[in-house]
């Protein structure tokens, strides 16, 4: 079987965690290909144990699944070993995880960087992770990154770092007002790191394609969603990489041929966490019902996420940019007990009405959303297994978000454990 790609098709938390999961027990291989420890995934598994995953591939909760972190991803090795110290405490086996060689590192340098810029540009922050995503980002296209095979060679780990933070300490010193990182204390500290990771090491581009030669089953793990991508998201306020389907292949080092599926995920409804814009967000009762029913917290820095109506503008074009194949509606339980649900169908932009994702930032600025109304539904919906199950009216919302965004809605997420879903295909 070809490899498999699960993408976030508005602004993140859409429920990849949950999915990617689900979809563990048939793989061999579940890779990370872009994204760091911004990313949080939350995975329910069936005797109610609840796990917050950042860095590691959910496929590590899954026996017999290899986790792989590939060369896209951006790896903090100081919070990778706390995750891994977490998950071995709790019982999970994470002797199976491969690092790839050519992933670049999150340096303190990056950490410091994030926050102070954020801080600099203060009301026109992204309103980021503080997770040093973004800088590590910037260095690595800069070729001024550090990366994981760097750990393995203590010469050229001091002489890179040496060079790298006589330039970031004039930035950290001088324009920001922040202390100086010393590069020896850094050289000894990710030293210690490496010699801990060193057996997770790969050649991760090499084992994936031999692995998808033979057959075997390998899933892209997307973090961070399309609207958040650094090319086809809504530009600035969007992470540093590629999480569309296109990332996957940069990401990993796996052909496009080799894709055969793309799952992308979308939630009922939409939220956002961060700044940027979002044409359909509420700030009545309705917000505040989506916030609370669906408990839109962020898993990673525990901000609360912006909350709106689904977008099916936004729901097309993820379909269209992305190749998904199959979407997977998650949290559709969330909605039962509203009246009338909306659904944003187009966007009026200075008296003129877009059915597509406009041309500019400031058009999407302005835009505001044109809205459709359906029925809505009063029963719970957690235990329904079968779609002709759904309520009459929760049938008809799937089957018009079907229409809109020109995909077929195979699975019907109606609870955040792995077995509360709906599947149609
Ligand atoms: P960054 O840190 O440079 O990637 O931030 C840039 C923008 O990307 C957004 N972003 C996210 N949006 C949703 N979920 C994410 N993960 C966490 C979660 C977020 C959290 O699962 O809840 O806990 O706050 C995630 N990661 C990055 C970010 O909000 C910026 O808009
Ligand atoms: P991710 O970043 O895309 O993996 O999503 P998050 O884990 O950040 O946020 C999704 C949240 O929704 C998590 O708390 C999940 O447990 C939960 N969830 C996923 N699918 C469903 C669903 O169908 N119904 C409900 N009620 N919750 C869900
Ligand atoms: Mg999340």
């Amino acid at each position: 079987m070809p490899a498999i790609v699960v993408v976030g098709t508005q602004w993140g938390d859409e429920g990849k965690g949950k999915v990617t999961d689900l979809l563990g027990a048939d793989m061999d291989y579940v890779v990370r290909y872009q994204g760091g420890n911004n990313a949080g995934h939350t995975v329910v598994t069936p005797d109610g144990k609840k796990y917050a995953i950042h860095l590691v591939p959910v496929g590590i909760l899954t026996p017999g699944c290899i986790p792989v972190i590939g060369n896209g991803v951006v790896v903090d090795p100081k919070f990778l070993l706390s995750e891994l110290d977490g998950l071995e405490a709790g019982g999970v086996d994470v002797s199976n995880l491969r690092i790839s060689a050519d992933a670049n590192l999150v340096m303190p340098h990056h950490r410091a960087l994030d926050r102070v810029v954020e801080r600099y540009l203060g009301s026109s922050r992204i309103g980021t992770t503080g997770r040093g995503i973004g800088p590590t980002y910037a260095d690595k296209v800069a070729r001024m990154g550090i990366r994981v095979q760097d750990l393995l060679d203590p010469k050229i780990l001091q002489k890179k770092l040496e060079l790298i933070l006589r330039e970031k300490n004039q930035i950290l010193v001088k324009v920001y007002n922040r202390k100086a990182i010393d590069s020896d204390a850094v050289v000894a500290e990710y030293l210690q790191y490496g010699e801990r990771l060193a057996p997770f090491i790969a050649d991760t581009r090499l084992e994936l394609n031999q692995a998808l030669d033979e057959g075997k089953n390998v899933l892209m793990e997307g973090a961070q969603a399309t609207m958040l991508d650094v090319d086809h998201g809504t530009y600035p306020f969007v992470t540093s990489s590629n999480p569309t389907t296109g990332g996957a292949c940069v990401g990993a080092g796996i052909a496009p041929s080799k894709i055969d599926t793309v799952i992308g995920i979308i939630k009922a409804y939409t939220t956002r966490v961060g700044a940027g814009p979002f044409p359909s967000e509420l700030f009545d009762e309705h917000g505040e019902f989506l916030l609370k029913k669906g408990g839109e917290y962020g898993v990673t820095t525990g901000r609360q996420r912006r909350c709106g109506w689904f977008d099916a503008v936004l729901g097309r074009y993820a379909v269209r940019v992305n190749g998904i194949t199959d979407l997977f509606v998650t949290k559709l339980d969330v909605l039962s007990g509203l009246d009338r649900v909306p659904v944003c169908v187009g966007y009026e932009v200075d008296g003129e009405v877009m059915n597509e994702m406009p041309m500019t930032q400031t058009d999407l600025h302005h835009a505001k959303p044109v809205y459709e109304y359906h029925d809505g539904w009063s029963e719970d919906i957690s235990s329904c297994r079968r779609f002709d199950q759904l309520p009459k009216n929760a049938q008809s919302y799937i089957e018009r978000l079907e229409d809109l965004c020109k995909a077929r809605v195979s699975v019907v997420g109606v609870g955040p454990g792995r077995e509360e879903n709906v599947i149609r295909h």
